[in-house]
């Protein structure tokens, strides 16, 4: 599924994120940067031990909640890595929207400052920190849409779902934010 979002592409796609060839894919990782399962086990496995050695080197303190940080990306087929940190799902009454918000929204500009015209992003903390992929899919592309609106980049924004239910969803929320 494809909608023009003020001359750029918002894309859903089923498939595996590290199979991408984008400019920048964008890992569902945690605030220790330290590797674990989902996304941020299939990326470093598919890219390689250098992404980890440069994220050690580069990102001592890890990354905070809300927040991504950027490196190379090894063997994958895109020029970076955006390592973004979800929040974990505690029943919604705390901070978690506006986390996952601001995770999304410092990886487009991350991606804009690195003039990347082709971004994929996963659906961030819908795995292993269970947010509800529902409200997690409204966040996710109401924030990308909203900055693709105001930037007019990335080019090119694909959020890559892993199953057939993601991907109901995802194309549920993109069909009631913009008209198709
Ligand atoms: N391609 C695309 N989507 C995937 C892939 C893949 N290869 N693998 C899983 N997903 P998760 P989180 C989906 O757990 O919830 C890690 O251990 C998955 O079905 O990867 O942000 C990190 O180290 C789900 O819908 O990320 C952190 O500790 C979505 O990607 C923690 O998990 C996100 O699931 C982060 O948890």
């Amino acid at each position: 599924m494809q909608v023009n979002v003020c001359g750029c592409e918002m894309q859903l796609v089923l498939g595996d994120i590290t199979q991408q060839t984008v400019d920048a894919i964008v890992n569902a990782a945690n605030s220790d940067l330290a590797g674990g399962g989902g996304v941020d086990g299939a990326i470093h496995s598919a890219g390689g031990p250098a992404i980890m050695e440069e994220t050690r080197e580069k990102f001592p303190d890890g990354c905070a909640t809300g927040s991504a940080v950027v490196t190379q990306a090894g063997l994958l087929s895109a020029k970076w890595v955006i390592h973004a940190v979800g929040p974990v799902w505690k029943g919604g009454q705390l901070e978690e929207p506006l986390q996952l918000m601001s995770a999304y929204r410092r990886c487009m500009q991350l991606a804009t400052e690195l003039e990347c015209e082709s971004v994929a992003l996963p659906a961030i903390s819908t795995g292993a920190y269970g947010y509800p992929i529902d409200l997690a899919a409204n966040v996710a592309l109401k924030t990308c849409i909203d900055y693709q609106k105001w930037h007019k980049a990335p080019q090119q924004i694909r959020f890559v779902l892993f199953s057939e239910g993601d991907y109901g969803a995802f194309a549920r929320s993109l069909e009631q934010q913009v008209e198709i």
